[in-house]
């Protein structure tokens, strides 16, 4: 567990210098607050009670910001999230890999955030959560599924992963922090 967490200190230290904003999204169920409390964010979790959806912001660490929701059903409340959409650096978007029966909502969802013109150029990565389920998808299998070949204009990555043990979240932040940097330095230029 200190090694999960000194190399997710570690990870978001190369933040440094410039602050980012990173939204967690996925379905309900997905695994974004075991994933919180995995990585020991769940601290400083609040709780934002919006019209529709709860939003949670994690305080800043190493200047990152985390901004969590959960995603789908409602087609309504979908014009509400654009306002946590400005100034994203990093979309980290979670799927429970061993629930294919969720994967078209799943990839609608994730379609929807993509199109808002705040989320142009903004790099994510895919957590392809649960890997320890029997059954679950290989994340290429999920990338395939989720049309993430036909992305366009963004950098993305897929991951396993397990919330429930850590196993691959330090790998798949790592990714990110890399793709947000890259992302930031062309949006400077
Ligand atoms: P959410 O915040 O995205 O809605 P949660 O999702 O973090 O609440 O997780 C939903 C359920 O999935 C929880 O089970 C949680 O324990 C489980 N879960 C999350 N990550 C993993 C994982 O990597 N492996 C397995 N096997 N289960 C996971 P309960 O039963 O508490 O609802
Ligand atoms: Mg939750």
């Amino acid at each position: 567990m200190g090694g999960l967490l000194s190399s997710l200190y570690q990870t978001l230290m190369n933040f440094s210098g410039t602050n980012a904003r990173i939204l967690l999204l996925g379905l309900d169920a997905a695994g974004k607050t075991t994933l919180l409390y995995k990585l020991k964010l769940n601290e400083t979790v609040c709780t934002i009670p919006t019209i529709g959806f709860n939003v949670e912001t994690v305080e800043p660490i190493r200047n990152v910001t985390f901004t969590v929701w959960d995603v789908g059903g409602q087609d309504k409340i979908r014009t509400l999230w654009k306002h946590y959409f400005i100034n994203t650096d990093g979309l980290v978007f979670v799927v429970d890999s061993a629930d294919p029966e969720r994967f078209v909502e799943a990839r609608t969802e994730l379609n929807a955030i993509l199109e808002n013109d705040e989320m142009r150029g903004v790099p994510f990565v895919v957590m392809a959560n649960k890997q320890d389920l029997p059954g679950a998808r290989r994340p290429m299998e999920l990338a395939e599924v989720l049309g993430l070949m036909k992305v366009k204009g963004q950098q993305w990555h897929v991951q396993g992963c397990c919330a429930a043990t850590g196993d691959g979240l330090v790998e798949g932040l790592e990714v990110l922090t890399n793709l947000v940097k890259q992302f930031q330095k062309n949006s400077s230029a």
